[in-house]
């Protein structure tokens, strides 16, 4: 029976991320942390008060409750990387170091997610294979490709059992994301539902990879119960389900919400992102190692999304 940390729990991943391993491991083995508290989650098992920046205080609580793995999900995203570097820089990278250390000194085994985001223009665009040219243009992928360098520096120098993957966008009706690039393909179902209209960010024709969140949370505890002796790559497994661009969503809306209309009004700072990453990349490696699946396609999640989020809105 595992018994786990986990760093920025209240975010987009997390707050869904606790759920799911306390559903599996028990309420009291799975301590949830983040920088403010969610009564709802602190009612539902131990929640603690933790700053990643600080290096002891991640130490003592995985002291204090005995854990044997960390997931370490605390980060600022892509657009507000974009806009405050030097902040991205301390707490992606110094935060990921604290942890790694934490997990380096107490012998625990490591997940942390990198992204399609540690993806450059130079990458190959379609069918982009795990191990390939890597030169991101943003602060975030530069956080990203050096987070992955680091988790195999960790496993091959100390042999801390570090695990993980590159997460596309992620899609969910829970907890908003906030401060992405792909941000825009959660915000398309709320507005479809509240307005029937939506205008988009991204341009029309901008290929970018997708998930639904249940396939993300199945990936993390199904790479981590893996067997070591299978897993050549250990970190940064490519691993996508869905590759869209605003229209697809849009047709998959319609085909519940005939008279949704998408518009578009284009940010060129998060265009720019989103123009130096992939269009879809090649989750076979993840197959192979680790038997990684996706059950979503666009239209499985559409039907869920604008169900659940329907059910919120008429509460
Ligand atoms: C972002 O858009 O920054 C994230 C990601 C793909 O890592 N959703």
């Amino acid at each position: 029976m595992k018994k786990i940390l986990v760093t920025g729990a209240l975010g987009q991943i997390g707050s869904e991320l606790i759920t799911k391993l306390r559903s599996i491991y028990g309420d009291s083995n799975v301590i949830a942390t983040d920088i403010r508290v969610d009564n709802q989650i602190a009612e539902q098992g131990p929640f603690e008060l933790v700053d990643v920046t600080d290096e002891q205080r991640i130490f003592q609580v995985a002291k204090d409750y005995q854990v044997d793995t960390v997931m370490h999900l605390a980060a600022l995203l892509s657009a507000t990387a974009e806009k405050m570097p030097k902040r991205a820089w301390d707490i992606n990278m110094g935060g990921l170091m604290n942890t790694l250390e934490v997990a380096r000194e107490l012998n625990l085994q490591f997940f942390t997610p990198s992204s399609i985001g540690a993806f450059g223009p130079s990458t190959p665009k379609d069918n982009t294979p795990q191990d390939t040219l890597q030169r991101p243009t943003t602060m975030y992928g530069v956080n990203k490709v050096s987070g992955e360098l680091l988790c195999d520096y960790y496993f091959q120098r100390f042999g801390v059992d570090t695990r993980g993957v590159r997460f596309p966008g992620l899609i969910s009706y829970v907890t908003p994301p906030g401060g992405g690039t792909t941000d825009y393909a959660v915000e398309i179902y709320y507005e479809a539902v509240n307005n029937k209209s939506y205008t988009s960010y991204i341009a029309e024709g901008t290929y970018m990879d997708m998930m639904f969140m249940p396939d993300a949370l199945d990936a993390i505890v199904q790479l981590m119960e893996a067997d070591p002796a299978k897993l050549i790559h250990r970190n940064a497994f490519n691993i996508s389900a869905i590759s869209a661009e605003p229209m697809d969503f849009a047709r998959a809306i319609q085909a519940h919400i005939p008279e949704f209309n998408l518009t578009f009004n284009v940010d060129p700072i998060r265009q720019g992102i989103a123009e130096s990453w992939p269009n879809r990349i090649d989750s076979s490696v993840a197959t192979a190692e680790w038997g990684f699946k996706a059950n979503y396609d666009i239209d499985r999640m559409t039907k869920e999304m604008l169900e659940k989020i329907s059910s919120k809105v008429n509460l």
